[in-house]
């Protein structure tokens, strides 16, 4: 026993120093400045080891800076859609730094050894290099260590558990499937790399392009010192945002990396899936119910078992006949049909095409040798297609033939990370052509978004002008471009609902704005009170969608007993009534990048109770409701209303902000407070967002000392004729220092589906007289809630009290 353990020590011992002097996986550090050069927009400079360190200036706020040995060639990027035009305004070169300048930012580079740190306009420091360690590599992982203050805070990575504020945890991005993931578990399925560094009154963003294995560490294990971050292969490649506010850094990086088009307005409305309605008649009848039931409803799902034997671009010809008539009764009632779709094509050489193009042409990864790879997934052994190729993405778009002309206009991307039974693929398989060629080690966190990309791009050729919805599980930074995105397969906890929140709070700050979640739990069952409490925050999350696994109980909302469907109705209804409200926000996330669920860190960044965890959940669903997720348990909840007055939506109560407030959170009401100030156009309830309603726009406006401004937006909701000017759009203004509300004129060539404006009035002083454009109105209702009704004409309005 004695003599085992001294042999056993002994190879502890070697086995390290062994094993690095074989591997060369001594950490090497970076040396001192040898060269520098100016080249188009920016500056090369060389070290002593052969490394290069090269700045190029996209803006005045957006530089990047991308560190790799010469010998490494520069990658294209999947995420960043831009090239540089901009220089810097000046490059100083001095003895012992050369300092970099735009009219944003200042970095100046320590020549011995090299050393980056980051300034903004007025002086400022926001970041740099940890002065003892800088950038520093072992084999062919790169690292960058870099300093860490006392008073930073760390947000933003996108999908990720745990907590608001980063600080202190590590996370590892490696597209996984993770059905069930913990609370605290990482990695899940898509890469986000960039986060915001955020000091007392100032901040920084960092986006770290690197599509390889990546980690990010926030401090917790250096005592306090240093923050790093790294990819196993691969350059140091980031762009440093120097916006000073999140949402200048918002608009920045989805400048960088693309924003959504406008969603078909259809999928903004409710979403119904499971896996899986098992036929045609279980679907109907499912969607007939919601009718019944005055449950309004315009998503339909197929969940894998529709197609045959799992082989994708296929109907299973038993269970689902017919598909184009069943897609056009779900029209008559007006709903679509989103159908799933899986990457892995079953190989089956008899008559299905799929698979039989996709080996005629070596459309599939493979491995060095040429041959495909194969896994097996839900349809058996299976290939791969190399989403990497613009052939192999064109004729993937092309199979959806088969979906389009049955009618389907949703597809959802599943298993996108690449999922395979067994999860490890080999990662020698390979992707790509001649010098393209990459393995999985650069490709697996692409991959989805690459399906994503193929899917709408192909979809949207086929579908003749009409707007695709696609979702998808796995992505990487860009995402945003082509597809939605929900958080996988989650589980029916109060725990999993909050978490939920929080990971679409983070994934709206890294550039994609429509995200979902599995309410009520994927795996297994919900509490009927989780069931009641989550539907209410599915009226506030960016799709509204309702899902669970095989054997489960059926979420839909007659199955919780008539008490519990009445409550659910009620949000799906509230839902729609702010339909013009939401659309209006996806416009703005359209323009700008600005997410629909806003973490309180965009607008309240510097505010301490913002992090705190009993309040980072909280979030604002567009500009101006706040909405504080509750857990099922709970009647009463502690919440945070940060500056200015707020009103409780429904009751109207009053709070003033700048404090924690105990409010009510019954299941049927859960806490969701105006901003004062807010203008909120809503609609009347409609069961599908193909009726367009009462004509009436129920204009709400509550009371508040500062003007404010919304503007509100309409198109056709289906087509992209927008682009061509078919919209319509207006500034609202609420002006309480001129006593009145502006409409400017509408602009843009579509015709609003409201003729009338019914103005609601929200704590606005008692028994007022309104006129508009100098005209009486007549006043309904009289103190707390008073209405004004007018037509919606296209000229200017002007109402004063
Ligand atoms: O291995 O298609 O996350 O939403 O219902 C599971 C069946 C495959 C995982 C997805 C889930 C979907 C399920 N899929």
């Amino acid at each position: 026993m004695k003599s085992y353990l001294f042999y056993f020590s002994i190879i502890i011992l070697l086995f390290p120093t062994l094993c690095f002097a074989q591997d060369n996986l001594i950490s090497h550090q970076i040396g001192g400045v040898t060269k520098f050069q100016k080249v188009d927009h920016g500056v090369l400079i060389k070290t002593a080891g052969n490394v290069e360190v090269q700045f190029t200036v996209y803006s005045p706020t957006i530089v990047r800076v991308r560190i790799a040995p010469s010998t490494m060639p520069v990658s294209s990027s999947y995420a960043v859609i831009r090239d540089a035009t901009d220089e810097f305004k000046s490059v100083i070169d001095n003895k012992d730094n050369i300092t970099l300048t735009t009219d944003s930012l200042k970095i100046v580079v320590q020549k011995n050894p090299l050393r980056l740190n980051f300034y903004n306009a007025l002086g400022q420091w926001l970041d740099g290099d940890a002065p003892s360690l800088g950038v520093s590599w072992q084999g062919t992982e790169m690292t960058s260590y870099r300093k860490l203050t006392d008073d930073e805070k760390f947000i933003g990575l996108g999908e990720k558990t745990g907590p608001l504020n980063r600080r202190g945890l590590s996370y590892v991005n490696w597209n996984s499937d993770v059905p069930g993931y913990g609370l605290n578990q990482d990695p899940l399925y898509s890469t986000m790399p960039y986060f915001m560094g955020v000091h007392t009154n100032s901040l920084f963003g960092i986006f770290f392009d690197n599509s390889y294995k990546s980690f990010f560490n926030f401090g917790g294990s250096t005592d306090n010192t240093m923050y790093f971050f790294g990819a196993e292969g691969g350059a140091i490649n980031y762009y440093f945002l120097g916006a000073s506010t999140i949402t200048d850094q918002l608009k920045d990086y989805t400048w960088l990396t693309g924003r959504m088009q406008m969603p078909p307005l259809w999928s903004l409305g409710y979403q119904q899936c499971r896996y899986s309605y098992m036929s045609r008649q279980q679907l109907m009848d499912v969607a007939r119910r919601m009718r019944q039931d005055s449950i309004p409803c315009d998503v339909m799902y197929c969940d894998i078992d529709y197609m045959n034997g799992y082989r994708v671009f296929t109907w299973n010809p038993k269970t689902y006949p017919d598909p184009k008539s069943m897609t056009d009764s779900l029209k008559a009632m007006g709903m679509h049909l989103v159908t799933i779709i899986d990457p892995g094509i079953k190989i089956d050489s008899n008559g299905y095409q799929p698979y039989l193009t996709g080996v005629m042409h070596h459309y599939f990864a493979r491995y060095p040798d040429g041959t495909p790879y194969t896994g097996s997934v839900w349809a058996g052994r299976s290939h791969f297609p190399d989403f990497t190729r613009d052939e192999v993405r064109k004729w993937w778009g092309e199979n959806f033939k088969v979906l389009v002309n049955s009618g389907v206009t949703g597809f959802w991307n599943d298993m996108d990370e690449p999922s395979a039974w067994g999860q490890d693929i080999p990662p020698l398989i390979e992707f790509g052509e001649g010098k393209n060629t990459v393995t999985l080690k650069k490709a697996r966190n692409i991959y989805g978004m690459q399906m994503a990309r193929a899917t709408f791009d192909g979809t949207k050729a086929l579908l003749n002008g009409d707007r695709p919805f696609v979702l998808t599980r796995a992505a990487y930074s860009g995402v945003q471009r082509y597809s939605a995105m929900w958080t996988g397969d989650n589980n029916p906890t109060d725990d999993h609902m909050l978490l939920a929140y929080r990971m679409i709070n983070s994934m709206g700050i890294t550039g994609e704005a429509f995200d979902g979640v599995d309410i009520g739990g994927f795996l297994g069952n919900p509490t009927p009170d989780l069931m009641v409490r989550w539907m209410s925050l599915g009226a506030f999350t960016p799709m509204f969608r309702n899902h669970t696994a095989k054997g489960n109980t059926a979420h839909e909302p007659w199955t919780w007993g008539e008490w519990n469907e009445a409550m659910m109705r009620h949000s799906i209804q509230t839902r729609y009534r702010l339909l013009p409200y939401l659309y209006s926000s996806f416009y703005e996330a359209h323009l700008t990048g600005i997410p629909i669920n806003r973490t309180l860190a965009i607008d309240y960044t510097y505010n301490e109770n913002v992090y705190d965890t009993r309040f980072e959940d909280q979030f604002l669903f567009g500009p101006s409701m706040l909405v504080a997720p509750v857990s099922s348990t709970n009647n009463a909840e502690q919440v945070y209303l940060p500056s200015g007055n707020w009103y409780r939506f429904g009751s109207d109560k009053k709070y003033a902000g700048s404090q924690i407030v105990w409010v009510g959170s019954p299941l049927n009401n859960l806490p969701v407070f105006i901003k004062a100030g807010a203008i909120i156009p809503m609609q009347n309830v409609v069961q599908t967002t193909a009726d367009k309603g009462n004509g009436i726009m129920y204009l709400n406006v509550w009371y508040g000392d500062a003007p404010n401004s919304f503007t509100y937006y309409e198109d056709d909701g289906t087509t992209y004729q927008y682009e061509q000017g078919k919209y319509y759009l207006r500034n609202i203004h609420f002006n309480p220092q001129d006593n009145e509300i502006l409409m400017d004129p509408a602009q843009g060539n579509y015709t609003s589906k409201f003729k009338e404006v019914d103005l609601i009035l929200h704590g606005f002083p008692a028994n007022e007289s309104f006129t508009m454009n100098g005209q009486q109105l007549k006043t309904n209702g009289t103190g707390e809630e008073q209405s004004v009704d007018f037509k919606n004409a296209n000229e200017k309005i002007s109402v004063k009290w």
